[in-house]
């Protein structure tokens, strides 16, 4: 199964750094995708979700996308791969 998996994030958000932090110890590779340095980003999230919110997790299961929300959820998901 083809898994792919991203993050929408900025430096100054707390929420997103508690995800940040807990990357390195995740055995999955999340792409970081910094939506103040690349606002690209955002308008894609906000088309696929209608939200600009970050933390968001980018999840592209065989070409399905799924979006998550909410850091306590994305690091607990991002754990348990
Ligand atoms: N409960 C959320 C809070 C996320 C949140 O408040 N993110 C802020 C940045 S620190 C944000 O994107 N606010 C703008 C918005 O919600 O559109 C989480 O834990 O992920």
């Amino acid at each position: 199964m083809f898994m792919k998996y991203a993050l929408y994030y900025y430096d100054a958000c707390p929420f997103c750094q508690r995800v940040l932090a807990a990357l390195p110890k995740v055995t999955v590779d999340v792409e970081k995708r910094n939506v103040m340095q690349n606002r690209s980003f955002s308008e894609q999230q906000y088309k696929a979700t209608g939200r600009t919110t970050v933390p968001c997790l980018l999840i592209e299961e065989n070409g399905k996308e799924t979006w998550m929300y909410e850091s306590a959820d994305i690091i607990r998901y991002l754990q348990s791969r």
